[in-house]
């Protein structure tokens, strides 16, 4: 017994302080103890009592939201009291209310709906905490602002702050379907909805609305754009009312995504022509309906005339039309529209050199300016296609002065990796936010548009598409959370930097030590011009398989069909022209100073090239480079940095918890392994499109690989990967109609120690076994047990193992058993046999 003791103690020991698990449930609101006493000590005279000075909602969960915070950070139970006393407090209430008991405090600035002021307030000795809101939505956002500050150690001394929201739209869109199913949601099914109805435990919803209050987001809508048509039923509004419960504590006001088709298809009219007076009448007794169930509802989202759904085209009516008849139905409620500006022509010709999917947006809406009511609000993806690793911004922004906004901007990651990637997107959308579109040939940066600044509008804002799932840690990578903290803190101040951004985000998700906390800045900010580099750079998108899982390389999907995503590349040359000179005409859809700086070759930015122009591959960048040079050696340079973050993360090992550290090794080295996919498959692809070769003779030439269908195959047959370019050499091979095949080959390099990696095929159904032998001794099992999006020999499915350290000499065997189960054909590509680096 006393061995055990002392056996656990020094096991303790050499673990360090690391706690053994977190789920990430809690994500940025752990609320973990400071371990450091300094920092610790710098908040020992902060008050123990607290004053509620309202009797809101929003106030009372902020007084729990502070008990709950100052309890976990300091290990302190905060009083309540129900008045202004001689003690030293925190004071919460709406600014009119603490004016009225402090009348020499004022915030230091004017502070707007929503907006907060923290400031301590000295009196006869005593200090009391101001957390004032302008309103009691501001004062739940002043509350979690003060814990961050806590939690993060900062200096409270100095601390005067007042703050007032960017825009009043600040919401998520959620793309869950009444199934539970979740339309580009990776982490698990709907919170909200299961079989067809509103799930009975809230908790998870409730718990949701809870992280999205504490950065701001005031709105979620919370099912699929894509709408069912079942959403309107008085049965479904009774149950959805139950999610605007759950949400209503956190001041998260609840909005659907609904079906222009409704009126028709169950409302029982032979019509949903908008104009129709018996369609009008349809949607106002629609949304009487919802109000009498949901006072607070938000609004509307609507897809429309847009990759199959139904919209006013069909009956010869505007986007206007559609828009006005609803959001008259809201406005008594105080609800809005937000249409969505995503309506293109998905069966566009390719052969028509002028065809232009990136046109659509503008063309369909900027002539519509001025037209829609005030409370419709024109939802904008913030690129002209469909959320890719690089997009210039929508021209739409600029073209529609009279008519409200909002930025859609994509937290779920379906063209960025899906959150097997790690990939900061605050970086990218930055780059949206601050573009300066010079429209009237002034300053109009995107943000100041959506935020109603640069033309004078009442309404606008944010739209994030989150899509959490049921998984405890919401969105799978834990490191994705960053992304879906850091929409809510841009829509809530855009300007604030990336860098503070990932910095708060990690101190308030591992902890404040010095270490974690550069090194996950470090990946976060470089990680989105990584994942660029290994998938599609110089502005050619993510040149994934658009047509199916939009995960893995798929280069060919985009052309030759009518979605529009197209790359334009021959044997010549690459690139779409969009010029007005030659092209699609597109760039003339911005104002004239960015028009112009795109349209000139020498002053359009390398990294948007390829999206504005088609040149050769031997096209000499601003770089220096040629385009085909550039395109080998992005992919080379981004399958090394994804590699450094696995040993960049290796050495945070016991400076956070083992759950949450293992589980992201486990994904770093898988998203390491894909870089290198990623990476040869789009060379292989543009080697043989271009017949150009690599100067630095990388690419074709992989000296240390064995190919699976060059080795001696026992029950194994070749077969070719779809797309070609997914399989080393375009072929790998798989065990069909046998319970067990191999795959061998001789060893012939000289003796010493190497890396045995063995790259191989893991389908979403199925779990193949693979051994591998090392003359007839066994080195390594595993199962092919991942989930990856598609049950193929394709840029989705292809992984490895690797075996480190392996000592070999000339003439030794290496084997490969693979054993198929469930139609998974135990497929290999090739080995890889490398000198090992130690
Ligand atoms: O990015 C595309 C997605 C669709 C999505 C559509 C949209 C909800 O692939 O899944 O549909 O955009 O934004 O409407």
């Amino acid at each position: 017994m006393r061995r055990l003791g002392l056996a656990l103690l020094v096991a303790c020991l050499l673990m360090g302080t690391q706690s053994p698990g977190e789920t990430g449930a809690e994500a940025w609101l752990r609320y973990a103890p400071l371990e450091d006493p300094s920092l610790k000590a710098k908040y020992s005279s902060l008050p123990g009592n607290i004053i509620p000075l309202d009797d809101s909602h929003l106030t009372h969960t902020a007084l729990d939201e502070m008990l709950r915070g100052m309890d976990g950070i300091l290990g302190r139970r905060l009083q309540i009291e129900p008045l202004v006393s001689d003690h030293s407090a925190f004071v919460l209430g709406t600014v009119t209310e603490v004016q009225a008991k402090f009348p020499r405090w004022q915030s230091t600035a004017p502070i707007r709906a929503e907006g907060y002021a923290l400031a301590p307030v000295r009196e006869q000795g005593r200090t009391y905490w101001i957390i004032a809101g302008a309103d009691p939505h501001g004062v739940l956002y002043g509350a979690f602002r003060f814990l961050q500050e806590i939690a993060e150690g900062h200096d409270l001394r100095s601390i005067t702050v007042s703050e007032s929201p960017a825009a009043p739209v600040r919401w998520v869109d959620q793309w869950d379907n009444l199934n539970g199913t979740i339309e580009r949601g990776y982490a698990g099914r709907s919170i909200f909805f299961d079989e067809g109805n509103v799930r009975i435990d809230m908790s998870r919803a409730a718990e949701y609305a809870r992280l999205l209050a504490s950065v701001g987001i005031n709105g979620c809508a919370i099912n699929n754009v894509n709408a069912d048509l079942k959403m309107l039923t008085p049965e479904m509004i009774g149950q959805v009312a139950r999610i605007a419960e759950a949400f209503r504590p956190w001041g998260v006001r609840l909005a659907m995504s609904v079906d222009l088709s409704s009126p028709k298809v169950f409302g029982g009219l032979n019509t949903f022509d908008p104009l129709n007076p018996k369609v009008i009448e349809w949607w106002k007794k629609a949304v009487d309906q919802i109000y009498a169930q949901i006072p607070d509802f938000a609004g509307f989202v609507v897809k429309a005339d847009s990759e199959g759904r139904a919209g006013p085209s069909q009956y010869g009516r505007t986007p206007v039309d559609a828009a006005n008849v609803m959001a008259r139905a809201l406005k008594p409620h105080g609800g809005v529209l937000l249409y969505r500006a995503f309506v293109y022509n998905h069966h566009l010709d390719w052969n028509d050199p002028k065809a232009d999917r990136a046109r659509a947006a503008y063309d369909i809406f900027h002539t519509l300016d001025g037209q829609f009511d005030d409370n419709v609000i024109v939802q904008i993806k913030h690129g002209p296609i469909d959320f890719q690793v690089r997009e210039p911004v929508s021209p739409l922004f600029a073209g529609l002065p009279k008519t409200n906004e909002t930025i859609e901007l994509q937290i779920t990651q379906e063209y960025t990796g899906q959150q097997r990637h790690l990939v900061f997107l605050v970086p990218m959308w930055k780059t949206a936010l601050d573009f300066d579109l010079r429209a009237g040939s002034r300053r109009t940066p995107v943000k100041e548009i959506i935020e109603g600044k640069s033309f004078n509008r009442p309404l606008g804002g944010f739209a994030g598409v989150a899509n959490v799932g049921l998984d405890a840690n919401w969105l799978r990578h834990p490191m994705a959370m960053a992304n879906l903290y850091g929409f809510g803190r841009l829509a809530w101040s855009p300007d604030t930097s990336a860098q503070t951004i990932a910095d708060d985000w990690t101190r308030l998700t591992f902890g404040n030590n010095a270490t974690v906390v550069s090194t996950i800045d470090k990946m976060l900010l470089s990680s989105w011009k990584t994942y660029e580099d290994y998938t599609g750079p110089l502005g050619l998108g993510t040149l994934t398989d658009i047509l199916h899982s939009h995960y893995g390389p798929g280069i060919e999907s985009a052309e030759r069909n009518g979605w529009g995503q197209w790359i334009r590349a021959d044997h010549d040359g690459v690139g779409t022209d969009r010029t007005v000179a030659r092209g699609t005409g597109y760039i003339g859809q911005y104002p004239p100073e960015v028009a112009s700086m795109y349209e000139s070759l020498a002053s359009c930015p390398d990294e948007q090239l390829l999206f504005m122009h088609h040149v050769p591959y031997s096209y000499k960048l601003h770089s220096g480079k040629t385009v085909i040079q550039h395109i080998y050696d992005a992919h080379y340079d981004g399958a090394v940095s994804a590699s450094q973050f696995v040993s960049e993360w290796q050495g945070l090992k016991g400076l956070i918890d083992n759950e949450r550290y293992e589980k992201i090794l486990a994904l770093q080295q898988y998203q390491a392994v894909h870089a290198i996919v990623w990476r040869d498959a789009v060379n292989q692809w543009f080697y043989k499109m271009s017949g150009i070769a690599d100067v630095k003779g990388r690419v074709g030439h992989d000296p240390d690989r064995i190919e699976a269908e060059n080795m001696q195959l026992e029950g194994y047959t070749p077969a070719g990967a779809t797309p070609w370019e997914a399989a080393s050499g375009g072929n790998g091979i798989v065990c069909k109609g046998q319970s067990a095949c191999t795959a061998s080959t001789t060893f012939n390099r000289s003796a010493g120690t190497y890396d045995v990696a063995v790259q191989y095929f893991d389908f979403r159904h199925g779990i193949s076994t693979y051994s591998l032998y090392l003359n007839g001794k066994l080195l390594k099992e595993w199962r092919a047990d991942n989930s990856l999006p598609t049950d193929q020999m394709n840029g989705d499915t292809s992984t490895r193992i690797t075996v480190p350290g392996v000592a070999l000499k000339a003439g030794d065997i290496l084997k490969v058993e693979g054993h198929p189960n469930n139609d998974e054909p135990a497929p290999l590509d090739y080995l890889e046999i490398s000198p090992s680096a130690r």
